[in-house]
């Protein structure tokens, strides 16, 4: 700590006093279409204009600006007709709608349905499982069950892991050379933002995306456009239905819904299936080894108590996970963003 920083009230405890409500207001402004609109009318506006296109109060919407404005969400000049708000080059480029790297659809779902279950982070640690019940009246027995028990839960969630790998989907399959992998199975894939990515930057590939059949229809009719050849579904679930065969199978954000129990047995079945020289990539964000970070995936980690059966790991454990699973010469990249690589082979 710093000699000018007060020890009756530390930086730090003011900080995270308030972290809560800083997601939040980032949220609200994209829910309400803040970003959109100072992005379609290309010059700053007035709260009084934002509120009125918006049809909100003018009273709540001038907070909600000066809060943004605070975040370094928005930029304001005072002009002769008042105060004047434009967007940062970063809201332009992740906050509005529009955008290909945009993460307007992962913000709705957190604020609108993680942010309830984390209502009851306290009962979660209490009891080491997620919180449907409390947070949704429904069972917690089967997560996914749980995380898409309506239609437009199920696409909000789809919509939301799409958002993610405009961002980091190239790095986590660049992070090894699969180009000698040419038939490839995504489990879990569901939106299949991360299977387009793959088809694009290695051209000769074929992906499967397996996943449940509500999942995929919704895949198909709503995410992969019908001329994507090198796309094709197979529908199914990966524990309790056959997994078909392939040279390399992505598992992407799939362990880290589940217990070392259910890892096993889904990678046991995996490696049974895998062609001989062929592997499994693991793309997930990896905790250091020492426990020591990285923050945002300490937090997922918690994340993953109030909403799934699972837990984020390190590279070790994953490593662990897929020799107990058969496979073996487990190489790991971290690729410096959120989520990272890890590849074993059989
Ligand atoms: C899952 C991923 C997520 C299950 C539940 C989830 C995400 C939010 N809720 O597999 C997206 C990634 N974010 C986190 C916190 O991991």
């Amino acid at each position: 700590m710093s000699s000018t920083e007060d020890l009756d009230y530390p930086q730090i405890i003011l900080q995270y006093n308030s972290g809560f409500l800083v997601s939040k207001v980032m949220f609200t402004a994209c829910e309400l279409g803040v970003f959109d609109l100072l992005l379609e009318s290309g010059e700053p506006l007035s709260s009084d204009t934002i509120a009125a296109h918006l049809g909100t109060s003018t009273t709540g919407m001038e907070r909600l600006l000066d809060a943004c404005v605070g975040l370094k969400l928005l930029a304001v000049e005072l002009t002769q007709e008042g105060a004047l708000y434009r967007n940062t080059e970063i809201s332009n480029i992740y906050l509005t709608k529009s955008s290909p790297k945009s993460q307007y659809h992962i913000m709705m779902y957190y604020s609108n349905t993680v942010y309830l279950c984390w209502h009851y982070l306290a009962d979660a640690v209490r009891e080491g499982r997620n919180q449907y019940e409390r947070a949704f009246g429904i069972s917690s027995k089967d997560p996914f069950g749980a995380m898409y028990r309506s239609e437009e839960e199920m696409l909000k969630f789809m919509s939301g892991q799409n958002s993610v790998w405009s961002i980091c989907g190239r790095d986590v399959l660049a992070a090894f050379d699969l180009s000698p992998f040419r038939q490839i199975c995504d489990l879990g894939g569901g939106g299949g933002a991360l299977a387009q990515e793959c088809v694009s930057l290695y051209p000769n590939s074929m992906v499967t995306i397996y996943d449940l059949p509500k999942v995929v229809q919704v895949a198909k009719e709503q995410f992969i456009p019908p001329e994507e050849r090198r796309i094709t579904f197979h529908e199914g679930d990966f524990f309790n239905d056959s997994i078909p065969e392939a040279e390399l199978y992505i598992l992407s954000k799939i362990l880290h819904d589940w217990d070392d129990d259910k890892c096993r047995q889904l990678l046991t079945k995996v490696h049974k299936a895998c062609k001989p020289g062929g592997g499994v990539l693991l793309v997930e964000s990896l905790l250091n080894e020492d426990k020591s970070g990285p923050l945002e995936t300490q937090l997922y980690s918690m994340n993953m108590l109030v909403q799934t059966e699972g837990k984020e790991r390190t590279a070790g454990a994953y490593s662990k996970l897929l020799e107990a699973a058969g496979f073996g010469e487990v190489e790991v990249k971290k690729t410096g963003k959120l989520y990272d690589a890890v590849l074993g082979r059989k």
